[in-house]
Parts: C-alpha cells; structure tokens; sequence
C-alpha cells in the first residue's frame, strides 16, 4: 500500500464499440451517477475510442457517431458535465502517452494472462492487432493519469483492475517513489454481469451478432418489449428465494435486470413476484424498463440531432481534464529521466 494521500477521484470509461447496451447502463453508467451524486469523489467519465479501434476496423464515420451516441448516453442517463469531467480519450493526449511509459512497465506475461484478450483474439491471436494486447496497459494510463482511487466497473474488468494496480505497484518500486495509487475497483450491485437475452452464459455485450441478445439504450418501447418477450427462459415458475435461481441463468438474469431497474434487492424481487409464470413476469418488467430506459433514449435522440452541443461539452471536459493530466504526465516523465 502506497502511504502517499490521494484526493478522492473516481475514473471510469467506456468504448464507443458500437451501441451502448443495458449492460453498460446497469453495470457503469447507472453506478457513474451514483457516485457523481454522491459527493465524495471528483468524478472524471470517458469516451475510450483509442480503445474502440483495438478489436476490429470501424469506418470513421462509424466511430464519430458511435463516440457521440455514448456521450449523449452518459449525459441522458444523468452524468453532468457541470459536476463530472466528460470526456473522449484521444482529447487528452496524455493518456496515450503514459500509456507507452506503461507498456514498458508491464511484462508480456502479464498481458498474455487476461482473459479478454484471450476471449477477444480467439483461436488466431496472430491475426489480433497489438493494440488489443496492450489494451490493459492502456487501460491503466486512462485511470492512473489522473492519480484516481476508484473505479467502477462491471465484473468482466476485475482482472483489468488487477492489472492496474500490479502496474502501479511495479513502477512504484522501480523509480523508488509513492507516486501512482492503488486504485479500488468499485464492483457493486445487482447487476455487475448482465447476461445476453438468448444465451444466460454469455455476457451481454454490444458487439454480440445477435441484436436479439441486448437491450440498446436507443431501442423503443416497441423493440424492448419485443426482445424481453422473446428472451430465454425456462418452463418454471419464479422461485420465492434466491437459492431457487441456481442452475436457472436465464432466469436469474431477468429478475437481476428488473432488481436493477427498480432499484430493489433479488430478495425484495422474488417475495414480489415468486410464483408467477414468465408469462406474467415477463409483461412487469416490460413495463418497468420502458419506464426507466425510454425518458433516457428520447433524451439521447435530442442531443444526437445537436452533434455540435456534444461537441462542446467534451471540448471544455478535455480542456478541464488537461489541469489533471499534464502536471501528473509531466513528473512521470521527470521520475523515469526524461529531459524536458
Ligand atoms: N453485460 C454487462 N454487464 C455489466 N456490466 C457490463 N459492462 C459491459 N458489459 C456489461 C461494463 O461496461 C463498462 C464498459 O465496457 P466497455 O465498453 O469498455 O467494454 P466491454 O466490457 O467489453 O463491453 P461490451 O459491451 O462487451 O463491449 P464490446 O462488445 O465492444 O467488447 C465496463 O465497466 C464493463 O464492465
């Protein structure tokens, strides 16, 4: 442990790989807010679209709109740009340049351990950018170039947090200085692992081929109802307990979506609706989610048709951004014995 007093700062981002999901909004963004509103922590949220171009090819057009969509998405679901930092990573340059000092910290093998690099390069990691193996490096610069001390983050990043702080660690101990904290993932809530509606196994995510599989923050009503109707499910009744889910993923996965969108505990859930068909449940939360989600997608819709306000906001959260970032770069430098 670093002995050094950092000031309370929360870092956390997203790649504009595609459509934002339920998943993002359940497991990050609702939990962004949280802690935005909280009022402890100084609160920095980004755009990650250097990381966006790790796993695939994305048209630039695509990317632009993509980066945009997320924003409007944050800003809709209610991160304030008045009271959190908003940004897009490639405004601030400085994350891409501790991210080469990290690259030289971390060890291949470490890289070579992640499981979603495993997941992402698949059968032919010869074919897989470099970008997508050093991604987790990269990752560590977007949180420790602003000296952050929590992240929240859905489940599937633990490992990448992990990470992080063994790169701290280890570029503490090189340079002999207390300079980079050990950041704490914030893994809270139901719904740190939202499940894909067609397979409760898999993670949704927004780059699954099946559009069938997610929840997208600008689906309407028609579409939500649609895709929850249609999800898998088993033949059973709900259970009353919580121990009554298990070996049930699909399951357990719509009451954890509707414990997160209502704000209740499983428990509260299951003694609500315990007994109850899918063909009754199903329709509840049906509703509960086109009441939770579709204020935040006709919000999303207004800011998409003013691209230029959005613009301006992640402009003026760069600018904001840099008083961090610059002075943290600028002695990382001067420790590793770079002449300025
Ligand atoms: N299904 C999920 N349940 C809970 N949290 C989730 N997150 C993503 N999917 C779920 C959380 O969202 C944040 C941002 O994730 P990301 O976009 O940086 O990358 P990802 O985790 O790889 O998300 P996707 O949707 O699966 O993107 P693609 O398909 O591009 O890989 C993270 O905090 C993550 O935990």
């Amino acid at each position: 442990m670093t002995d050094t007093t950092f000031t309370p700062r929360v870092f956390s981002g997203i790649q504009p790989s595609g459509g934002l999901t339920l998943g993002n909004y359940l497991g990050a963004i609702k939990r962004f807010v949280d802690m935005q509103n909280e009022g402890t922590y100084e609160t920095v949220y980004c755009m990650v679209d250097l990381h966006a171009i790790t796993a695939k090819f994305l048209d630039p057009e695509t990317l632009r709109r993509n980066t945009r969509e997320l924003a409007a998405g944050f800003i809709a679901s209610g991160i304030n740009p008045e009271k959190s930092i908003l940004i897009n990573q490639s405004q601030v340059p400085e994350h891409a340049q501790l991210g080469w000092i990290f690259n030289c910290v971390a060890r291949m093998g470490w890289m070579g351990r992640m499981t979603q690099w495993k997941d992402k390069a698949g059968k032919n990691a010869e074919a897989a950018s470099l970008g997508l193996f050093a991604y987790p490096a990269l990752m560590a610069a977007d949180i420790l170039v602003y000296h952050a001390t929590h992240v929240p983050v859905g489940d599937d990043q633990k490992q990448h947090l992990e990470l992080t702080r063994d790169i701290a660690t280890k570029f503490n101990h090189d340079y002999g200085v207390d300079f980079f904290p050990l950041t704490e993932p914030v893994i809270e809530g139901v719904a740190t692992r939202v499940m894909s509606l067609r397979d409760g196994s898999k993670k949704m995510s927004k780059s699954d081929p099946s559009d069938a599989s997610r929840i997208n923050m600008t689906d309407d009503a028609d579409a939500i109802a649609k895709k929850i109707r249609k999800a898998k499910t088993d033949p059973d009744a709900l259970p009353s307990e919580a121990g009554g889910l298990e070996e049930r993923p699909e399951a357990r996965n719509l009451v954890n979506i509707y414990a997160a969108l209502a704000e209740m505990s499983l428990e509260d859930v299951l003694r609500d609706h315990g007994g109850q068909q899918f063909g009754q449940f199903k329709p509840a939360l049906v509703d509960l989610a086109v009441e939770k989600l579709s204020p935040i997608s006709k919000e999303m819709a207004r800011l998409m048709a003013a691209p230029s306000e959005i613009d301006r906001i992640l402009a003026r959260g760069a600018e904001q951004a840099r008083e961090i970032t610059a002075p943290i770069l600028a002695k990382t430098y001067e420790i590793v014995g770079m002449v300025r």
